[in-house]
């Protein structure tokens, strides 16, 4: 495989798009020894032909403010890769959603899905849409716009979306009630529903709670305890959440969230009612983390991120690209433990080195997070059986899961001297199972 003539081509029929080259090229340079011991897998093209999406929708969603003034946004739906199953993965509504971001995070999906051991495709979604500061009804008008194209898209064995970043529980619901006005059937197709229309128990948790069964099993495996050990968390929303309410109960110490306005510095640990704070937090209207240390009468450090705190292990939970090398030269210096990403793509790639490079527990975001969607998964089958599981049962399967993707990262990411490279390893167990399917079905 030429990794720098296929990351040329890629970018000159793509310029501009840093988000999915960087994702790309991170994949690329992990599975290359692989790749080239199978000739079959370059005369078929596979790389050429998983890197670009089977197709890519984008509408224009026009809708009427409080004010009756007209808004104008678009949407975007792309189906990366059905070869294992149908396309599956979130929506995201948030100002900087543009086509790069959103073909990032299909291109991560495909992998990530592969890795649940579920027979899910990857796909991704959502708008430029900004849900903070809208009013319910306006989110409502926007959800019914947006789905007034993307139904015909969709379907429980064709496209299933969810949430991500701004779509919630609430969004998904109005989402996916014009969805069966418009289809005139209750069918699943959407995950993350309410528990009163099909939806799973501890799907809203399950981001985070994968998460942290899977730090876990990392530190386990290097025989270290998670009870005791400080936690840096970014972000306050719906990840962050889970994985605060999982890592307290796990015994280790939550000592910061942050938002796009700075972070909190908690040393008595976040947990208890300050969890639940987050979920107030969150409905209001700003996006700011402050009110937090006002609350709680704790240290607000703004415009700055958690990664400069000593902690043991650190949890970015907010978005793309959040740790960048001077984080994880802080990170290293105050002698960190465990890097794990349940935001997708957290961190830089020169983060990343780092971090591989002092032979650190790194776990990229595809394994670590990869228990949200492994949920939506368990959400689609209680759909298909017309049956809800308890929230032991669902926990448990994903629980399951967790450890599966744990294993497939060793099993292909154990070096000779035993250090574990996840990225590798979830890279290639993930790129592994979508080839030998797509070799199966021929060029199409
Ligand atoms: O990034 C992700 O895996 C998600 N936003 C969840 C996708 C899903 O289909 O549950």
């Amino acid at each position: 495989m030429k990794i720098n003539q296929i990351m040329y081509d890629l970018e000159a029929r793509h310029p501009g798009e840093a988000e999915f080259l960087q994702a790309v090229k991170e994949v690329l340079l992990s599975i290359e020894d692989i790749y080239n011991q199978h000739p079959e897998f370059e005369k078929a093209k596979i790389i050429e032909r998983l890197v670009e999406p089977d197709r890519i929708f984008t509408f224009k969603v026009p809708w009427v403010d409080d004010r009756g003034e007209v808004q104008l946004n678009i949407g975007y739906r792309i189906q990366f890769n059905n070869a294992i199953g149908p396309y599956k993965g979130g929506l995201r509504f948030h100002p900087s959603v543009n086509l790069s971001i959103l073909k990032f995070l299909g291109f991560e999906q495909t992998f990530k899905n592969s890795l649940t051991t579920l027979p899910m495709g990857g796909a991704k979604g959502g708008s430029d849409f900004n849900p903070k500061g809208k009013s319910d009804n306006e989110v409502m008008r926007f959800c019914q716009a947006f789905m007034l194209e993307l139904w015909r898209h969709v379907g429980p064995d064709t496209d299933i979306p969810a949430g991500d970043i701004g779509v919630g529980a609430r969004e998904i619901g109005y989402i996916y009630g014009m969805y069966r006005k418009l289809v005139r059937k209750n069918t699943g197709t959407f995950t993350g529903k309410g528990l009163e229309f099909g939806g799973s128990l501890i799907r809203p948790e399950a981001t985070g709670f994968g998460g942290l069964y899977f730090v876990n099993q990392m530190l386990h495996d290097k025989g270290i305890d998670i009870k005791g050990k400080t936690v840096a968390i970014s972000g306050f929303g719906n990840v962050a959440w889970g994985a605060a309410i999982k890592a307290t109960e796990m015994g280790a110490k939550v000592v910061t969230i942050s938002g796009p306005d700075g972070y909190v510095y908690d040393p008595d640990g976040i947990s208890g009612e300050k969890i639940d704070y987050m979920l107030e937090l969150r409905a209001t209207a700003n996006d700011e983390v402050k009110p937090y240390a006002d609350e709680f009468g704790v240290q607000f450090f703004a415009g700055k991120r958690p990664w400069e705190q000593k902690v043991d292990i650190a949890l970015p939970c907010a978005t793309q690209n959040e740790v960048d090398a001077n984080d994880a030269k802080m990170l290293i210096a105050n002698g960190v433990t465990c890097v794990a990403e349940i935001s997708n793509m957290g961190c830089t790639p020169e983060a990343i080195d780092m971090f591989i490079v002092h032979k650190l527990l790194y776990g990229p975001g595809k394994a670590v997070n990869a228990g949200g969607v492994a949920t939506s998964g368990l959400e689609m089958t209680q759909n298909a059986m017309h049956i809800s599981w308890t929230a032991e049962e669902v926990d448990a399967k994903l629980k399951q899961i967790m450890v599966s993707i744990h294993d497939q990262c060793v099993k292909y990411g154990k070096e000779p001297d035993g250090y574990i490279n996840y990225m590798k390893g979830a890279n290639i167990a993930g790129f592994m199972k979508v080839a030998r399917a797509m070799m199966a079905q021929g060029i199409v």
